[in-house]
């Protein structure tokens, strides 16, 4: 049976699949192994709108509740980005009498907390209670639900409307998104805009970053689609620009239509991603054979490694080991576990690879002669954190966009 697109119901023509996954943020203990969650994982582009997405998708629930186990705070970097994403907030959006901001997806409030601070009315909208409970510790105001239409309008109605709603590596996971831009309708003032940061499929395709494709990211955005999605809900894209997290997301700025002028930057995204023909079906069918490539090559590597008799640790559990690990067959046997400084993934194992997850202070216990660096996105931090493997002797192993010991 054909998958509708979520935007416009046409066909999605599948150009790879990743196989049997688990929910990569699945961490679980060796207990719990017996009644794990499978999906296929595969990903496809509508024939119509050109959005990429998932085929199958995880129901929503599954994937955002009490133990979800990413902390948006848990990096120096991006501390610092949000931080500055909500001065500029405060700067520029958030300029008259009673100014009102809505983050959809605030996790540990790592964005909102300098917003608090700031004393500006804000709402974050947070399914998953832990982490929203960071963010209420931190002093930010936060409703535990999920954003829709009738959350949009719920809030509305409590608190008027906003003059901006802020969105970070969250709208691409909202597989209703439909219901999304309805809410969004609700909520967003005349003048107001939605402005949201994800990643970016130029970058997924141009530096080969095949595990950022699991079940939460059911969108792999382009500015092409976007646009066109933007159009199709009532709104028009207005802004696009580059922003470096997560090895190259794009921060995109939509507003009621003709309201803002159309940024330079915009118009240079759409014709560069026209000339790269990004959204043709050649440029996925090449994708998907290099992601083959990558796989053969680094279990080659790894199984190369085991026979010389060398130890490889993995570094760093984002929900991207997941789905390499899965994808590749990698398992215990070839990365006996992995550090992670995130205090709840420690303790448990990668969900499906079932590698366990160890605290940093195990890396040099003593170092490993290899480090296979998972968290690639982290590299200039955690390079600089561990000066000491280098010198001694240590090497790392890094698989996007090839596979290549540094
Ligand atoms: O889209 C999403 C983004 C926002 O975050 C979510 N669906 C899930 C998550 O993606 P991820 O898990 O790929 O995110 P990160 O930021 O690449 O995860 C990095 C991991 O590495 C964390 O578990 C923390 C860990 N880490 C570490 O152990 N030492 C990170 C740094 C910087 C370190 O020094
Ligand atoms: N904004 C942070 C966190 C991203 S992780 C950052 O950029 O680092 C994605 C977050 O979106 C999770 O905390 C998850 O619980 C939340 N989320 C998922 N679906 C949502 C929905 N429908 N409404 C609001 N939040 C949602
Ligand atoms: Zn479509």
């Amino acid at each position: 049976m054909d998958t509708r697109c979520r935007v416009c119901s046409g066909t999605v023509r599948e150009f790879i699949d990743l196989g049997r996954q688990p929910t990569a943020n699945g961490f679980l203990l060796p207990s719990e192994v017996a009644g794990e969650f499978f999906f296929r994982l595969a990903v496809g582009a509508c024939q119509e709108c050109r959005m990429v997405q998932l085929l199958e998708e995880v129901p929503q629930e599954l994937r955002y509740h009490a133990g979800y186990r990413y902390h948006a705070s848990g990096s120096a970097a991006h501390r610092s980005h949000f931080e500055n994403d909500a001065k500029r907030f405060l700067r520029t959006e958030l300029t008259g009498p009673d100014p009102f901001i809505v983050e959809i997806g605030c996790n540990d409030g790592v964005m909102l907390s300098t917003i608090s601070t700031a004393g500006v009315r804000h709402l974050g909208v947070e399914p998953s209670g832990d982490v929203a409970d960071l963010a209420r510790a931190k002093g930010v105001r936060v409703l535990s639900a999920f954003f829709d239409e009738q959350t949009a309008a719920d809030i509305r109605i409590r608190h008027g409307v906003a003059d901006v709603v802020f969105g970070a590596n969250t709208i691409c996971h909202i597989a209703h998104i439909a219901s999304v831009f309805r809410g969004i309708d609700q909520l967003l003032g005349p003048n107001g805009v939605f402005v949201f940061e994800e990643p970016y499929l130029g970058t997924i395709i141009e530096q080969m970053a095949f595990d950022q494709i699991y079940d939460e990211h059911v969108f792999y955005f382009s500015v092409t689609s976007v646009k066109e999605m933007a159009a199709r809900f009532g709104f028009e894209l207005v802004d696009a620009e580059r922003i470096p997290l997560h090895g190259g997301e794009i921060r995109y700025t939509i507003a009621r239509p003709a309201t803002r002028a159309p940024s330079e930057s915009l118009a240079e995204l759409l014709a560069q991603e026209q000339a790269g023909k990004l959204s043709e079906e050649q440029t996925f069918a090449q994708f998907g054979s290099n992601v083959a490539r990558i796989r053969d090559d680094l279990v080659t590597l790894l199984t190369d490694l085991r026979a010389e008799g060398k130890r490889v640790v993995g570094y760093g559990a984002p929900g991207k080991s997941s789905t390499v690990t899965n994808y590749c067959g990698i398992g215990p046997d070839l990365v006996p576990f992995v550090c992670d400084s995130t205090p709840s993934k420690q303790g448990h194992l990668i969900p499906g690879s079932h590698l366990p997850v160890r605290p940093p202070s195990e890396f040099s216990d003593p170092y490993p002669d290899y480090a296979l660096l998972f968290a690639w996105n982290h590299s200039k931090e955690i390079m600089a954190k561990e000066e000491d493997f280098r010198a001694s002797g240590g090497k790392w192993i890094r698989y996007v966009p090839e596979v290549e010991v540094l």
